[in-house]
């Protein structure tokens, strides 16, 4: 009886002055340390380690993206976005790219773009208002990039688009973080 309620709990155990019950108290003890540590290393890992994050987005012919809001985990440090365009028409006539801006710059940044080349990917050169963006792809065509969250702050207003000129008013959509 005593050694079935020291195995059942260290409250329980820890009124018995039986030798036994003792030991499997601070056995007992040991254990929830170690799960601590567990869960510590658990709850921490994610800020340590790099933690990348896949995102995966595609335009079509009718000048859509196929989503309109992209969720960043919070312990995303890396995202390896790729565009896909399902469509079959070339670059020049329904090209698309995905571009990430802050909100508060998207429609600047978009009516630059209308001044900008295809060689440009439709934005303006080393624009630092452009937090990352892929190339300009024609159907058939993906294009893929990488960039850190270091860039951005969590619960940042974020929008992404296509700087094609006259996409954005159709193809735009928010990014969020954290
Ligand atoms: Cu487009």
């Amino acid at each position: 009886m005593h050694l079935r309620l020291g195995a059942e709990g260290g409250r329980a155990a820890a009124l018995l002055p039986n030798g036994v019950s003792i030991s499997l108290y601070q056995e007992s003890i040991l254990k929830s340390v170690s799960l601590l540590l567990a869960l510590c290393l658990l709850v921490f890992a994610p800020a340590v380690w790099a933690k990348p994050c896949a995102v995966t987005i595609s335009g079509n012919d009718q000048m859509r993206f196929d989503q309109n809001a992209i969720k960043l985990a919070p312990d995303c440090t890396e995202v390896r976005l790729t565009l896909k365009h399902t469509g079959k028409m070339a670059a020049t006539v329904m090209g698309h790219n995905w571009v990430l801006t802050k909100t508060a710059d998207f429609q600047a940044v978009a009516n630059a773009g209308l001044r900008a080349k295809i060689e440009d990917d439709y934005l303006p050169k080393a624009d630092p208002r452009v937090i990352a963006h892929t190339k300009v792809i024609g159907g058939g065509q993906s294009s893929t990039i990488t960039f850190s969250t270091a860039k951005l702050v969590k619960g940042g207003a974020y929008t992404f688009f296509c700087s094609f000129p006259g996409h954005w008013a159709m193809m735009k959509g928010t990014l969020s973080f954290g």
